[in-house]
């Protein structure tokens, strides 16, 4: 479903699991900070909403989203480090660069996610445009970092019931 026939802060909350003890990490890109800077905003907010501790949630900056996957490697092989959101925005510019690092990130975080065991979170906006993004991270759309919160939190009461499993 394209994100214009969903808004992304809209999500059901039914069977959340308790996160009051568990740690998170959100790294975010420097590139187009405007944008990466609101995805924060809504991912650090969703998660103290839905039960994370202020204190239980550390971030991290790198360069551009081509290093978000090496900056969630580092966070997710942390013992004390229950879940990753890794926080980007790639505008689709003249060149097939985008294309490029949009492939590498989402190729490299799901590796990172499978490496570690943990939830490992592409909250990456790849749009075609500043305006699409501004859409999308606070806007006409909701925001893909209250989105990204939501899917880690989901994912850690998942893996809760997947290993109590008796
Ligand atoms: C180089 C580059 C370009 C052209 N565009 C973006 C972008 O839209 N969003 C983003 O997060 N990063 C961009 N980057 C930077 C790369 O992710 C990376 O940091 C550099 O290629 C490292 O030299």
């Amino acid at each position: 479903m394209a994100t214009e026939l969903k808004n992304l802060s809209v999500f059901s909350t039914d069977n959340l699991p308790d996160i009051s003890g568990r740690r998170f990490a959100l790294v975010v890109a420097e590139w187009n900070t405007e944008v990466t800077e609101a995805l924060f905003e809504g991912a650090y907010q969703t998660l103290v909403q839905y039960g994370a501790r202020k204190e239980n949630i550390v971030r991290g900056n790198v360069p551009g989203s081509f290093e978000l996957t090496l900056g969630a490697q580092w966070f997710a092989q942390r013992d004390d480090i229950d879940a990753v959101i890794a926080l980007g925005c790639v505008i689709q510019g003249e060149t097939k660069h985008n294309d490029y690092i949009n492939h590498a990130v989402a190729q490299g975080l799901t590796n990172v996610g499978l490496k570690t065991g943990k939830p490992v979170i592409f909250g990456v906006l790849t749009p075609n445009t500043q305006q699409q993004a501004l859409d999308r991270a606070g806007g006409i759309h909701g925001n893909k970092g209250d989105e990204a919160a939501m899917t880690a939190i989901k994912m850690l009461g998942l893996q809760k019931q997947v290993y109590s499993f008796k």
